[in-house]
């Protein structure tokens, strides 16, 4: 037990409540981390990967019903549903604490609840937060392990005052059919329930550090956005930083770890890792956006993680990392997932537990998939050979650009810029990715995801538009605003543009206009490149290419800006102005 009356009391109410049969206090010690990874290891809830090559790393499989976020299962539980607004579930905040009340009643009966204080941000840092998990689940005391900073140093933080972030997390029966994850943020709590995958249940991350977070952000002045932040050293050592917000499947993980075309890393150019999924942005004394990332690890894809897509992502998890629904190849114990770049193993157990071969198909004759396509790795930050030597400053980052993008096969020019910090929040409010193949349902489908924070904004999106409209008036020294599309498509469905570290020659540009240093071109949707302006040697693009790259067509563009009001019309409470931009993208369009 700690010194904190208020947490004492909390636990011992919620003990109350879920009758386990201990209650374990962590401290964050490796002492404790062995103790734990002995006993999971005992009960066969983690595996011990080969630890000559990848040392401190072990193996987990959820239930097959519970590989995923569950975006239906998900509430903003709050006294007026208007707060909740029309892209989140709701529940009446009492009405969801007594009824997942009867659910988490007796859940941890014969089990032990462990409670973990921890920190989101830095240890120290003015812009870090406490919150303390309760769970019943080794998996997640792990994971949480890594993607905080946990233990008695978050107690150390928190010393006698009660603002903290109160989470409850029980396994359940992990039944799809009872399952929940209530976010409460009038109360600073979070109830998690029959669930033991990530997102779901490692409640720093969406549930806080997003969900939470964003609502604490509106009331006191900040912003908690889902962005990757990476830094881009020049040859003279100068450093700027950039955010960037993606829907799920567009390569954030790449993007922050990207290496740049051998031309620019022979000329001194590198890139640091920030973050690769959760921003915290305040507004420094300089007058400038600042960010940290509050996160200590990456919970990143496995699949299609190779020393091709992400070389830093794949050295990052060799050690120390928790992999999650990958597969086993039985030869020397270690793991393997589509798209890693090396041979299937020739004998291997896949994510379901089964013994598995390569090509192996199911009753209808589709392939069956060695790892899930969204099994993971929890590895920690430090491990990242591009980490940023100030990752963990308690003062962050500054930001000098904010990039929005998502997967288009045809609309979207390859990079554009916003006119002004109020277009280019309207910019972010009409993000969209179109489904691919990889993924189940029809392909091609337009997701509208505002700033990638649909599934993550814990209040009203209106309100959330006006925050952000709001932000911008207070920056003295606002970011500038760019959009990008890595994924048009020719007629054969071939990406036209390279991507993974030939996205560099496209953030050189963004910083270039962030410096002044290069004029653009005015179009009906935002200031563009002149081709010209980017440096393509070596790239395998051509300047012919890179003019239809940038090309917006009036038809595409009139359909888009439709859609785009269809979109706007559900948000009851759209600030005006976004309103206006809306028209005004219309009537530059049909001016085209
Ligand atoms: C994630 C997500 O896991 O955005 O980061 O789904
Ligand atoms: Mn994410």
């Amino acid at each position: 037990m700690y010194n904190n009356k208020y947490v004492n009391d909390w636990v011992a109410q919620m003990a109350l409540m879920t009758q386990p049969k201990e209650i374990v206090w962590l401290d964050g010690s490796e002492e404790e981390r062995d103790r734990l990874l002995k006993e999971a290891v005992a009960t066969g809830e983690m595996i011990e990967l080969n630890q000559e090559k990848l040392p401190g790393c072990y193996y987990h499989r959820t239930a097959v019903n519970d590989v995923a976020r569950v975006e239906h299962c998900t509430f903003i539980c709050t006294e007026h549903k208007e707060d909740a607004g029309p892209s989140n579930n709701w529940m009446e905040k009492s009405f969801a604490y007594a009824k997942l009340g009867t659910y988490f009643w007796g859940s941890m009966r014969g089990e032990t609840m462990y409670v973990i204080p921890y920190i989101m941000g830095s240890a120290g840092s003015p812009f870090s937060k406490v919150g303390i998990e309760l769970t019943d689940s080794i998996y997640v005391v792990l994971n949480m392990r890594i993607m905080t900073r946990m233990g008695k140093i978050a107690m150390d933080q928190l010393g006698d005052s009660p603002d903290y972030i109160k989470g409850l997390h029980a396994k359940g029966e992990v039944d799809p059919e009872r399952r929940f994850i209530c976010q409460f943020p009038e109360d600073n709590a979070i109830w998690s329930y029959g669930s033991a995958y990530g997102g779901n249940v490692l409640l720093g991350k969406k549930c806080f550090a997003l969900r939470i977070a964003s609502w604490l952000g509106r009331k006191e002045g900040w912003m908690a956005e889902h962005m990757l932040i990476v830094g881009i050293e020049d040859p003279q050592g100068n450093k700027q930083y950039v955010c960037a917000a993606f829907p799920s499947a567009c390569g954030k993980t790449n993007l922050a770890m990207l290496i740049p075309p051998k031309k620019f890393r022979d000329m001194g150019y590198k890139v640091w890792t920030v973050g690769d999924d959760i921003a915290w942005l305040r507004i420094g004394e300089d007058g400038r956006l600042w960010a940290v990332n509050p996160e200590a690890g990456f919970f990143g894809v496995a699949p299609g993680t190779s020393m091709k897509s992400n070389p830093n992502a794949l050295l990052t998890c060799k050690q120390g990392t928790i992999y999650t629904n990958v597969a086993i190849d039985k030869k020397d114990n270690t793991v393997w997932w589509e798209g890693m770049g090396t041979p299937a193993p020739e004998d291997a157990i896949d994510w379901k537990g089964n013994d598995w071969k390569p090509g192996q198909v199911d009753e209808n004759g589709a392939p069956i998939k060695a790892a899930h396509p969204n099994s993971r790795f929890t590895a920690p930050a430090k491990n990242c050979p591009c980490i940023a030597p100030n990752w963990e400053d308690p003062k962050g980052v500054p930001i000098s650009a904010i990039i929005f993008g998502g997967r288009r096969a045809k609309v979207a020019p390859l990079v554009y810029q916003s006119f002004s910090w109020e277009h280019g929040v309207f910019v972010g409010s009409t993000m969209a990715s179109e489904t691919t193949a990889a993924a189940a349902g029809a392909v091609g489908v337009v997701r509208r995801d505002p700033m990638a924070m649909k599934p993550f904004c814990g209040y009203n999106m209106g309100d959330y538009f006006g925050h952000w409209l709001e932000m911008g008036e207070k920056i003295p020294n606002p970011p500038k605003i760019f959009n990008v599309n890595w994924f048009r498509t020719d007629d054969e469905g071939h990406f036209i543009w390279p991507g993974f570290g030939d996205n560099f020659r496209v953030i050189q540009w963004i910083l270039a206009r962030c410096n002044g240093k290069v004029d653009a071109v005015k179009t009906a949707v935002g200031y563009e490149p002149r081709p010209e302006d980017i440096d393509l040697e070596d790239s395998g693009v051509d300047l012919e290419t890179l003019k239809g790259l940038l090309s917006i067509d009036k038809d595409a563009w009139e359909q888009e800006a439709a859609e785009i009001e269809t979109h706007l019309a559900q948000f009851e409470k759209l600030p005006p102005e976004i309103k206006k931009q809306a028209d005004a993208l219309k009537d530059r369009v049909a001016g085209m």
